[in-house]
């Protein structure tokens, strides 16, 4: 198939499960077009299916805004015509599947049908697209996908809650490519660098926004240095994360704490950390849970959105209400505490993020391309 990937092309999870499943397919011989403003960042160009169509949109100066969507769904009518694109695949309804289907109706007008498949990533439902200035065209977007899916089975739930929606939305959990997420224990696995022997490393990574209770997850790691040797490692960018340099410095704890920013290479972060913290307020899926456990790393979330559907409670980690911090950091400390329950931990998350191998997701996207291209 001939497909169009419209995603955000940042660190933000929407778009890393975009390029990792356009890869997945241009492997599997579709031939994939990616449609966005700059270069995904995880996107290699090396495979000759993997195409990338860079969205400008020209500055005017009677604009106070620019119009993206117009310049993106311009774009979109433009490749279709040049390479016979069959389907496209919006990433986050916003504005994606704006941009999208204002794209099918001017493809329409000129003779050319094309369905669209919208995944819901989270944060386009529940945070932004539920705001009442984004809601009606929201809900007209998703009504108008022709087919909509979503990436938990929690989000479905509350897209059905939050909006009027008239159509059948198919979970397709997020996925992770497990061999390639290894990486050489030997020779790329720099643990000593980072901490003594007997210090347990901890770690954070997120996007550093609010929804993410940045200052949680320091006071967390505050408590469990304070009964075992620990270092914590934060990687990722955005808007709390002075907040949290601030907070460590206060609670004295810099010097246990490194910030790496923004990472390609999460995976020679995560081989040597013992556990992964994820305190969000809200969390359709938790990809970066996933992440972590496919690298071995137990995981101590909140129990809040799909985090349940991804952490599986007293096997791979354990989840707590959020915002009680106390009970995250208990419970840290009794998998840290115990080396023969941290190695069972261990183990039994690699298990879990093992049910959502690739291998076992593509074919379900698959299958709704095939669907999705005959119902038009
Ligand atoms: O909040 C983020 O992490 C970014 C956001 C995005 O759209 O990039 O993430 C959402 O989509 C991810 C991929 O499907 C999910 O794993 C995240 O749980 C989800 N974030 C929220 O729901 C807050």
């Amino acid at each position: 198939m001939k497909i169009a990937i419209v995603c955000y092309p940042t660190f933000g999870g929407s778009g890393v499960v975009a390029t990792e499943l356009g890869l997945e397919l241009a492997r599997r011989g579709h031939e994939i077009h990616f449609i966005t403003y700059s270069q995904p960042v995880r996107l290699a160009l090396l495979n000759p299916n993997i195409h990338y169509h860079e969205v400008h949109v020209p500055e005017y100066p009677l604009f106070h805004y620019q119009p993206y969507e117009l310049a993106l769904s311009s774009k979109l009518v433009d490749m279709v015509k040049l390479y016979k694109i069959e389907l496209l695949h919006v990433h986050y309804a916003i504005p994606h599947a704006y941009a999208g289907y204002m794209a099918k109706k001017m493809l329409k007008e000129q003779g050319i049908k094309i369905p669209m498949v919208t995944t819901l990533h989270g944060t386009d439902i529940t945070l932004v697209g539920n705001h009442p200035f984004y809601k009606p065209a929201v809900s007209f977007s998703i009504n108008h996908s022709d087919i909509v899916t979503s990436v938990s089975q929690d989000l479905k739930e509350d897209t059905y809650r939050l909006f009027d929606i008239k159509k059948e939305i198919y979970v397709i959990p997020n996925f992770i490519e497990i061999d390639k997420n290894r990486i050489d224990e030997t020779s790329e696995c720099h643990r000593s660098l980072m901490a003594t022997e007997t210090q347990k490393i901890v770690t954070h990574i997120s996007n550093f926004r609010q929804v993410k209770r940045i200052p949680d997850v320091i006071k967390i790691f505050n408590e469990i240095q304070k009964v075992m040797p620990a270092k914590l490692m934060m990687v990722g960018d955005g808007p709390e994360k002075e907040g949290a340099e601030k907070l460590c410095e206060q609670l004295g704890i810099s010097d246990k704490v490194i910030f790496f920013g923004n990472s390609n290479e999460i995976n020679k972060i995560l081989c040597y950390s013992d556990l992964f913290l994820l305190p969000s307020e809200t969390e359709s899926f938790g990809l970066a849970a996933l992440e972590a456990m496919a690298s071995g790393v137990p995981v101590i979330s909140s129990n809040t959105g799909g985090l349940p559907e991804v952490n599986r409670e007293g096997y791979s980690g354990y989840l707590s209400d959020v915002g009680d911090v106390q009970d995250m950091a208990k419970k840290a400390i009794s998998i840290l505490s115990d080396d023969k329950k941290l190695l069972e931990f261990k183990s039994n998350a690699l298990k879990v993020a093992q049910e959502f191998d690739i291998q076992n997701v593509m074919p379900m996207y698959e299958e709704l391309y095939r669907k999705a291209i005959k119902m038009i």
